[in-house]
């Protein structure tokens, strides 16, 4: 048995990578699906048909704990999933709620009374497709937290990162942050909520300002699963080696994932 971790392509090796180091001793299997990126310009419907054909694929690879490493497949997808087609056996968990975690000092599970939050302002900066489902402001308020969150659409970002044009991609970091500064000039806080985005986690903070606090989501996904694995530990992996599964040509990702990650990456067909 390992844990699962599902990505539209290659942005959730930065999670992989994260929680690799937190966890060590947790053997992984990674699900790109390379064939069908970016999930951000795609359908509801698309999303969760595609995200559920990866997530059956990882059961299969004896995954009983999914994590959704992508934000878009998370917004549009793990709710309906949740709600009647996961197994009482199985679990699939998303990215946001360790966002909010973080935001709130909770846990993954902890369903006391809401706490008040030490910021009010928020800017979340996320792929088309994860802004318009709103879902992150839906976390919120099913969680009662009162929270001014103004979102971003950061059209172009995922594929001048994927194309490995940096120049690009800072520029258009920095015009994404100067269009949400119009609309809330002074945030205390700023989540990058995609994959991608640790990446550009730099660019952000620069051009945020260094009195803004900038969440990066892989180092607290990695955070919340540790806690999460102590509380259920009938979902630690043991015995096997990580492995990493992709729908394109295995070839090709694992090239650009040496690349994405700086380290040797080799995929599987999926
Ligand atoms: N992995 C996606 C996310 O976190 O939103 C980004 C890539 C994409 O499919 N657009």
């Amino acid at each position: 048995m390992a844990v699962g971790i599902f990505d539209s392509g290659l942005g959730g090796l930065t999670v992989l990578d994260a929680v690799s180091r937190k966890l060590p001793d947790v053997p992984f299997v990674y699900f790109g699906d390379n064939a069908h990126a970016p999930y951000g310009v795609r359908t509801p419907d698309d999303i969760y048909n595609l995200t559920t054909a990866a997530v059956e694929r990882l059961w299969a690879e004896g995954c009983d704990l999914v994590i959704l490493a992508c934000n878009t497949a998370s917004a549009a997808a793990l709710k309906r999933m949740q709600e009647h087609w996961i197994p009482k056996d199985k679990r699939v968990l998303g990215v946001f709620v360790p966002l909010i975690e973080a935001l709130t000092e909770r846990q993954w599970g902890d369903n006391s009374p809401p706490r008040e939050v030490a910021v009010k302002h928020v800017a979340l900066f996320a792929t088309p497709a994860t802004v318009a489902s709103r879902a992150f402001q839906r976390e919120l308020a099913f969680r009662a937290i009162g929270v001014d969150v103004e979102a971003q659409p950061c059209g172009g970002v995922v594929d001048a990162i994927e194309a490995g044009d940096e120049a690009l991609a800072e520029s258009l970091v920095r015009a994404h942050v100067d269009a949400l500064k119009r609309r809330m000039p002074a945030p205390e806080a700023a989540i990058l909520g995609c994959t991608h985005y640790p990446l550009m986690e730099k660019t952000f903070a620069e051009a945020l300002g260094p009195e803004v606090k900038v969440y990066s989501q892989a180092n607290l996904v990695a955070e919340s699963l540790a806690d999460y694995l102590v509380r259920r530990p009938e979902f630690l992996g043991k015995g096997t080696e990580s492995k990493f599964l992709t729908t394109g040509d295995p070839k090709k990702v694992s090239d650009n994932a040496t690349q994405f990650l700086r380290r040797k990456v080799t995929f599987q067909a999926a």
